[in-house]
């Protein structure tokens, strides 16, 4: 008589032991248990669930002789009624069985109690074949998700995106890919790559009405807005970033700190920009109206506190409003930020009203999925990268192929790409 194996999957592993209970009746004993993804389509929308198997006991022995068992689950030949297989609770999770020394338990100790049964031995074997696959079913943690969804997880994890990112990625690569596509690794990631590319959104420059363009760089201390406003000022002024050259203005309100304010005079000197610092509400008001008919952008930098207290962070705004209501804010973010202080300086900076974020330090970290991700997160868009110490060269308008192009372990199809996002 064949041996019947079964594999049943629920909610939990009462659920799936009532689930056996009910179809093979108490001769069904379970040898494993495992958590597994259940319901769903395609991998989408599944739950944590519990599989066990299993197989239905047929065999008989002299009553009162256990012979050890499988784990501590299935008495193995003391009989259904006496010893219901499903009665006790299985081992951890993931519990497999050293069936082969099981089995010449098993088969010692029947040869000691009668003739050596040519059938035991056959369906022993056929366990021990049932439990390696298992096993081997067991070993990749994530089983149920294709390898190349593994390898893509693999990738996302490399580039320090976040998990609620790599989730989105992840559902829609399911979504659109069938499994047989799925097995074109390469396709798949040039696919992926220009999804990532989408999510970048790339700050747009509304003309100004009448000029001069104010912008203000507001962030925490030492992300590098001093020198980002530099930078600005210097491929601007000299018309260096693309467009003409414009009159550039420089104007510190990080006057409190000596260093600070000779650290932008000494740049102001060098590019031969003008650099004002001002300390108050009014000073502000009163030197943007003095450049007012000179200038064609205004170059605001700001103090290197940090806003956590909620004073610190008033008192600073209130400072800013002499720049009006036309001033353009820009949050600057150090790339090596993790993910979750990256959401929070967002959140702390949100009373500046800031349209864009610069990302600073580029060259110092290979790994943006961490600024990406945040900054889709929070639909935020990104306006200038920085990418080194020096005031010309390091800085760009930002642009989605330079954050592609700098994912690691993706192949990066740069032609396609900038095919495919170049023109912004
Ligand atoms: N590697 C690298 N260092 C930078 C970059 N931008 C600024 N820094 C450095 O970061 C430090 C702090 O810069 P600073 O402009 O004073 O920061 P602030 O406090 O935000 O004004 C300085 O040592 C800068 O040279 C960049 O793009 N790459
Ligand atoms: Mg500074």
């Amino acid at each position: 008589m064949p041996m019947e194996y079964f594999t049943e999957q629920g909610s939990s592993y009462r659920d799936c032991v009532e689930k056996v209970r009910l179809k093979y009746g108490e001769r069904a004993q379970v040898m494993t248990q495992r958590k597994v993804p259940v319901g769903g389509f395609l991998g989408l929308f599944t739950r944590d669930g519990v599989e066990v198997t299993g197989y239905i006991s047929d065999l008989r022995y002299a009553a009162g002789t256990r012979y050890g068992g499988f784990g501590s689950t299935a008495a193995w030949g003391s009989g259904p009624a006496t010893q219901p297989g499903l009665s006790g609770e299985t081992g951890l999770p993931g519990q497999t069985l050293n069936f082969k020394e099981e089995k010449d338990r098993l088969l010692a100790a029947a040869a000691a109690v009668k003739q050596p049964d040519p059938t035991l031995e056959k369906l022993l074997s056929k366990m021990e074949t049932l439990t390696e696959k298992i096993d081997a079913r067991a070993l990749p943690q994530r089983d149920e998700d294709h390898p190349t969804l593994v390898r893509l997880e693999e990738l996302f994890a490399q580039n320090d995106f976040s998990p609620s990112y790599t989730k989105v990625m992840l559902d829609r690569v399911r979504k659109e890919f069938s499994l047989d596509t799925l097995e074109e690794f390469d396709a798949v990631q040039d696919r992926v790559i220009e999804w990532i590319g989408e999510t970048i959104t790339i700050h747009t420059e509304t003309p100004v009405q009448r000029p001069p363009r104010i912008l203000v760089l507001v962030g925490p201390p030492g992300v590098g807005k001093t020198t980002t406003i530099a930078k600005l000022g210097f491929t601007l002024n000299y018309g260096r970033l693309g467009g003409p050259p414009l009159s550039v203005k420089m104007i510190t309100i990080d006057g409190y700190r000596i260093a600070a304010r000779e650290q932008l005079e000494k740049y102001g000197e060098i590019m031969k920009i003008p650099v004002s610092y001002v300390n108050n509400n009014e000073e502000l008001r009163k030197t943007i109206a003095f450049y007012q008919d000179d200038a064609e952008l205004i170059l605001v930098d700001t103090i290197g506190k940090s806003p956590r207290n909620a004073v610190e962070l008033a008192k600073m705004k209130q400072f800013l409003d002499a720049c009006g209501t036309s001033a353009e804010v820009h949050l600057a973010i150090d790339a090596k930020t993790k993910y979750s202080d990256v959401r929070e300086m967002f959140r702390q900076f949100a009373p500046f009203n800031y349209q864009s974020v610069v990302v600073t330090k580029l060259d110092e970290t290979a790994r943006a999925g961490n600024v990406i991700s945040a900054l889709f997160a929070d639909g935020k868009p990104v306006s200038y990268i920085t990418d080194g110490q020096g005031v010309e060269g390091n800085i760009h308008r930002a642009g989605v192929v330079r954050f592609l192009i700098n994912l690691e372990g993706f192949r990066i199809d740069r032609d396609a790409i900038e095919k495919r996002f170049g023109e912004q």
